[in-house]
């Protein structure tokens, strides 16, 4: 199994690249903004709770995201691999997915972490939120409130995987293809 994560701010690419990616290397795409939509739009008591905190810019608490991840992670059991969007966003939760891949003796293969200036994150966001109907990409506020979420509680994953030499950045700025050219030239390099 080849396990990746993907990594970066708010508005970075993760999703977009994410699309492309599963697509080329058949992984299982799990993204826990996709997983959180769902479950407002499905209106069950966890996304009721989850959308008070994603309206506000802020981050849904570890726990729910965590056990989202775990159920996720049995109910695909024989992928070729996991591609991880949005996942792990505080060293807690980096910590756990850890202890989950260990259950079934995995673990991740490479972050591969983009890297995009705060003025182009808030551009691209707000340009989302014209057509995207997210109640968090049509409000300057609440982007930039994001970004302070990912500078204060995200931006350490990196270090917690630095420590086992597992991050390689990549220039998140250029075209869409480009990037996705970047990307898979460092997944070439660790695929056997
Ligand atoms: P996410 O759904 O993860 O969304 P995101 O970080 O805003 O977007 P992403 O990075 O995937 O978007 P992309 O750049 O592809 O999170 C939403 C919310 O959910 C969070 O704020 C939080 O509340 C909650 N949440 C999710 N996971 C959580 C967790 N683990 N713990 C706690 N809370 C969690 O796209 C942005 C735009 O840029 C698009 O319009 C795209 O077309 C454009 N774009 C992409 N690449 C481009 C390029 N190269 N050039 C120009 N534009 C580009």
């Amino acid at each position: 199994m080849f396990n990746l994560i993907l990594f970066g701010p708010p508005g970075s690419g993760k999703g977009t690249q994410s699309e492309k990616l599963i697509a080329r290397y058949g992984l299982k795409h799990l993204s826990t903004g996709d997983l959180l939509r769902s479950e407002i739009s499905r209106q069950t008591s966890l996304g009721q709770a989850a959308k008070n905190f994603m309206d506000k810019g802020e981050l849904v608490p570890d726990e729910v995201v965590i056990g989202m991840i775990s159920s996720s992670l049995d109910e695909n059991p024989g992928v070729a691999g996991f591609l991880f969007d949005g996942f792990p966003r505080t060293s807690a939760q980096a910590e756990a997915l850890d202890k989950l891949l260990q259950l079934k003796k995995e673990s991740i293969g490479v972050m591969l972490a983009l890297h995009v200036t705060e003025e182009e994150l808030v551009k691209r966001l707000l340009k989302r939120g014209e057509t995207s109907g997210r109640s968090d990409d049509n409000n300057e506020n609440v982007i930039r409130n994001r970004i302070i979420e990912y500078q204060n509680k995200t931006a350490a994953v990196a270090d917690y995987y630095q420590q086992f030499n597992k991050v390689v950045m990549v220039e998140g700025e250029g075209t869409i293809e480009e990037i996705f050219n970047d990307l898979c030239a460092e997944i070439d390099k660790r695929i056997k």
